[in-house]
């Protein structure tokens, strides 16, 4: 009995215990999609898979990581969701995580953001930018980049 709640214990304790398929890094499982759908379809996505969101780049260690694993694991003509938009107000990055986070963490390319043509409100990481940022409207296609965080998995998101 009590070496089942010592393995219990460790269980829960342990790295981070993501789905089968799913990436783990500090703390967080990722998925990456492979079909390229619009913004609002990949959150859907997103939801549909363990009812995770678009991922949230907090540190430059996530988002090494993140460009690290696309560059060396990934086709290489894939960009990629990232869960803010600055439909809001212009030129200020919210993560789409209902409460409307200023982005804590960012990493454009060179000219990027240029909010171009009728508005560019959503973001990605470019393929053709070693996988830094730009802003692209949201009706663009790019596959999804599920994040699902620790203790995340039983919430109820809307
Ligand atoms: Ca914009
Ligand atoms: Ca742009």
């Amino acid at each position: 009995m009590i070496q089942l709640l010592v393995l219990y214990l460790i269980g829960i304790t342990s790295a981070t215990d993501c789905p089968d398929g799913w990436l783990a890094f500090h703390g967080s499982c990722y998925l990456f999609g492979s079909g390229n759908i619009h913004f609002t379809e990949a959150e859907a996505y997103c939801r549909q898979h363990d009812n995770s969101g678009l991922v949230h780049v907090d540190t430059r260690e996530e988002d090494m990581f993140l460009k690290g694993y696309m560059a060396d694991h990934l086709k290489v003509d894939i960009d990629y969701w990232l869960g803010m938009t600055d439909e809001l107000v212009e030129g200020i990055w919210k993560l789409n995580d209902g409460d409307n986070t200023v982005a804590p963490y960012l990493d454009w390319a060179p000219s990027e953001p240029q909010d171009a043509f009728e508005g560019e409100d959503c973001a990605m990481f470019g393929h053709l930018l070693k996988f830094r940022w730009a802003d692209v409207a949201c009706t663009t296609s790019r596959a999804a980049l599920c994040e699902l965080r620790v203790g995340q998995q039983n919430e109820v998101i809307g």
